[in-house]
Formats: structure tokens, sequence, C-alpha cells
């Protein structure tokens, strides 16, 4: 679709950034809080980038009032963060630890002070460790409960201040990652437990969505999901099969439940035909009836191109880019439904991911057609290696490019009639890459530290904040 001209970004539209409570607060043991499960993961060597972790992150926790004094001079409209759960219950569930709950009360009374739009993830991956000891963290239906009084306690104190909310960060990353490649927590390979432990974050999210309707009825709420857009490979009928496979199985297996609280046709029966479908108790339907967003958050980084598979191939561990040494593609997928192959129309970042602006407005497309929600881009941005230079400045004029390029799309995906209620860019600072360390950066705001030397955690501001800054300012007439 072809526009003779572009329709403007609506008026009240929120330009955002975003930011995980694990990647930036730091101060993992203070003020009572407990550890989370990825506090010990980081701890088992070999699994993160030269074993960084995040127990001093970007020093957000110490240093937020000069953070979010940088965003209002940004214009920033609208900022995404996470509470950490073991901040707020230490052992997930019982008395509420205060002290916690105030940091988030002071960091969010300064945003509303400079006039920005807090916008609270209630669960960007940090789970309390005492929930995974107890019981196996998403593996048990206790945590339905447990993750509602947690939202609750949080819903019920913020009522008045946060109008914008998201519930679960990338189920579909979380649940894969922890269930299937073992590289995040709780480092399982076990897709029959994969399936069921998502099932179970369904209806957690479906129920602290329901009680969200009873304390907040005038706010706005809905999950953040990872969204990779699925392409054919080539225009032969069985490529194109597969990218619906891929699609079927990889987007709308969440979006679907998330959007119309049931499971797409097609995968359940495969699912169940293999053994792997998850059990269904009485009520949970309707719970997942129930549990239907204001918005869809999407988190949007790059499309999948995908061609068919037999079904006796045979795929090796997914190989991850961690070291951002470009030239690591290895081709994954699923026997007899889809083989990822790399897009040779896209170039792609130091750590392998496919750069593709089209893709984003392609997605937003699809999510409005599908289920007419409207959308809050809750991620999208570039990691890439940047360089201090002299005078404390950054050139990272490829962020710039890759930004500008993908508002564009934004813009014309609204022109064609998408529903979008703002854009959250990855990150507002640099902060730690779960598992690339912190050499992998997405922020406008440089912060001196690396993976050996915390150094001085100066924050300085890249071309790239400024550059966003007349963005904001000019309501994205000048990109
Ligand atoms: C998303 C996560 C973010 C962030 C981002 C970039 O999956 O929600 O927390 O980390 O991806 O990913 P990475 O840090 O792996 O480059």
């Amino acid at each position: 679709m072809y526009h003779t001209k572009l329709d403007r970004f609506p008026n009240d539209f929120l330009w955002g950034s975003a930011s995980a409570s694990y990647q930036i607060e730091g101060a993992w043991d203070e003020d009572g809080k407990a550890p989370s499960v990825w506090d010990n993961f980081v701890q088992i060597p070999g699994k993160t980038f030269k074993g960084t972790n995040g127990n001093v992150a970007v020093d957000h926790y110490h240093r937020y009032m000069e953070d979010v004094a940088l965003m209002a001079e940004m214009g920033l409209k609208a900022y995404r963060f996470s509470v950490s759960w073991s901040r707020i219950f230490p052992t997930g569930t019982g008395e509420i630890n205060e002290e916690g709950m105030q940091f988030y009360e002071r960091l969010i009374d300064e945003l509303i002070r400079y006039g920005i739009e807090p916008i609270v993830t209630l669960y960007h991956w940090d789970l309390p460790q005492a929930l995974q000891d107890e019981y196996g963290g998403w593996e048990s239906r206790e945590i339905i409960q447990d993750f509602n009084d947690y939202s609750v306690a949080l819903f019920k104190r913020f009522k008045d201040k946060v109008n914008y909310w998201v519930t679960l960060n990338e189920q579909n990353v979380f649940i894969s990652h922890g269930y299937e490649h073992a590289s995040h927590p709780p480092g399982v390979r076990d897709r029959k437990r994969m399936y069921e432990a998502n099932h179970i974050a369904n209806l957690a999210n479906a129920k602290a969505t329901q009680s969200f309707r009873q304390i907040i009825p005038n706010g706005k709420i809905g999950p953040s999901f990872a969204y990779g857009p699925a392409y054919a490979y080539s225009s032969k009928p069985e490529d194109v099969l597969a990218s619906e496979n891929a699609e079927e199985f990889n987007n709308y297996w969440w979006m679907d439940v998330y959007s119309w609280g049931v499971y797409p046709k097609t995968v359940w029966k495969h699912l169940e035909k293999y053994g792997l479908a998850p059990t269904m108790e009485a009520g949970d339907e309707a719970l997942l009836k129930a549990g239907k967003p204001d918005f869809m958050g999407v988190n949007y980084y790059q499309t999948g191109t995908f061609t068919a598979s037999p079904l006796d191939e045979e795929f090796g561990d997914v190989k991850e880019n961690h070291d951002g040494k470009k030239g690591n593609f290895v081709e994954s997928g699923n026997a007899g439904l889809y083989k990822r192959k790399r897009n040779e129309a896209l170039e792609t970042t130091n750590w392998d991911w496919e750069i593709d602006p089209t893709g984003l407005r392609i997605g937003l497309r699809r999510i409005t057609s599908r289920y007419r929600l409207p959308v809050l881009v809750t991620e999208n941005g570039l990691g890439e290696f940047d360089k201090l230079e002299e005078n404390d400045v950054v050139n990272d004029d490829y962020r710039i490019d890759y930004i500008r390029k993908h508002i564009k799309q934004l813009q014309a995906a609204v022109t064609d009639g998408v529903d979008l209620l703002g854009y959250c860019t990855w990150s507002f600072t640099d902060l730690l890459s779960w598992l690339n360390g912190y050499q992998k950066r997405y922020g406008f705001v440089y912060i001196n530290r690396d993976e050996l030397d915390e150094k001085d955690m100066k924050r300085i501001k890249k071309k790239s904040f400024y550059w966003y800054q007349k963005v904001i300012e000019s309501n994205g007439d000048t990109l």
C-alpha cells in the first residue's frame, strides 16, 4: 500500500522508551529485596557473556532521579519500566516489603512530576527465587493466585497514578528460553513442561487482567509480546505453508489466547497428537476469555523467514550469537513444520538480528486485521557496539537510522488504519543485555561501564538522544 501523504501521529501519541528492573536497577539485595531467579541463574558459569550479572547493573536504583531528569530533558512522554516482584514480596507472597514499594512510588512520582506517563510492567522475568524453590514457579498453578495478589497490591497502590500497565513481558521468550532451550531460568529442556508452564502463565495473565478491571476500570492493560512476523522463504506453496505454520506456532499460539481466550486449532491438534498439549481444567477457558487486553503490546526486533521442513529433519541446539561477532546464523526449526532461513534481502546487526522496518508495519497490520486491538509498541531498538569518543561524544548514527526507519513504517501503519497508542524504544539508558553483557548497547544515554569495570557509570547523552528529542518535539514530523 503506497500513500500520497502519510497521516500525522495522534496528538496524544506516547513517545516513550523502556527498560526492565533486572537490567538497570542493581541493588540486588538492598532494602529487603530477596533474590530472583535471575540473581541466581547468572551465577552459573557459562550462562552469560563473560559471566556478567545485574548485581549493580547501571545503578538506576540509586540514580533514578538523574535518569528521570534526563528523560524530562529529552521530552519523553512515556517511560515503560518493570517492577521487581521480589522487592515487593521478597518470598513471592505474604507481607508487602514497604521499602521496595516505596522505591517504585518515588520513581512514579518523579515521572509524574515531569509529566511523563509511567507504563508499569508487572513481570519482566525476575521471578522471586522463593517461588521457584517452593513449587517450581510457572509450572505450578499456585502461581496464578500469587501473581494475582502481587499484581493487585500494585494496582491498589498506584491506581491513581498509573494508567498504563503491561502484564507479562514476552511470555513466548521467557517460556521457550526457560523450558525448551534452557538459556534462561530455570534452564529446562522439556517441551511438555514448556507447554504446561505456558498455559499456567496464560491463566495468570488472564486473572491479573480480570482483577485489573475491578480496581482500575478506566486504565489500560495488555501483555507485551515478542512478535516476529513470519515470511515465506519463496513463493513455493510449501514454503508459504511453512510460514503459516511458523506464524501459528510462534505467534498466534500466544496472541489468540490473549485476544480471544482460545488456542489456534491447528497447533492444538498437532500438540495433542504428540502428547504435548497442556492440561485444560474446568474453568480454564472461561478465565482465558475473561482476560481480554485493551491493547496488544508489541516488542519488535525482527521478522523470521521460513521454508518447509521434512518430518525427519534434525535440528541441533539453537545457537545464538552472544558476542557480537557477525555471521553466526544457524538454521533452526521444528521438523515437519518449518525451518528458519537467513533472509538474504535483509541486513543484520552485529548480533545477527535481521533489520526489517517494514516487518514492523506488517506485524501491526496483522494484529489489526486479526484482533482489531489497538497496539502499543513496548520495545524496538538496536543493540550495537558504541564508541565513547573524546569530550564525551557518542556518534550513534546507525541507531538513529534504525529508529528513523522504524518510525516511518509506524507512520505508514497508522495511515493504513492501525490504532497505535505509542512507541517505546528499547532502551532509554544502556543496560545489561541479559546474555550479552554490557557491550550490546541500546540506549540514548551511554553508561560509562563495561563487563569488567563498573567505572563511574557516568550518564552521557548520545547523538541519538538529541535526535529523538526533536522527533518528540515535532510529534514525529522531524525524522
Ligand atoms: C527483549 C527483552 C528485553 C531486551 C531486548 C533486547 O527480548 O524484553 O529485556 O533485553 O529483548 O534483547 P537482548 O538484550 O538480548 O539484545
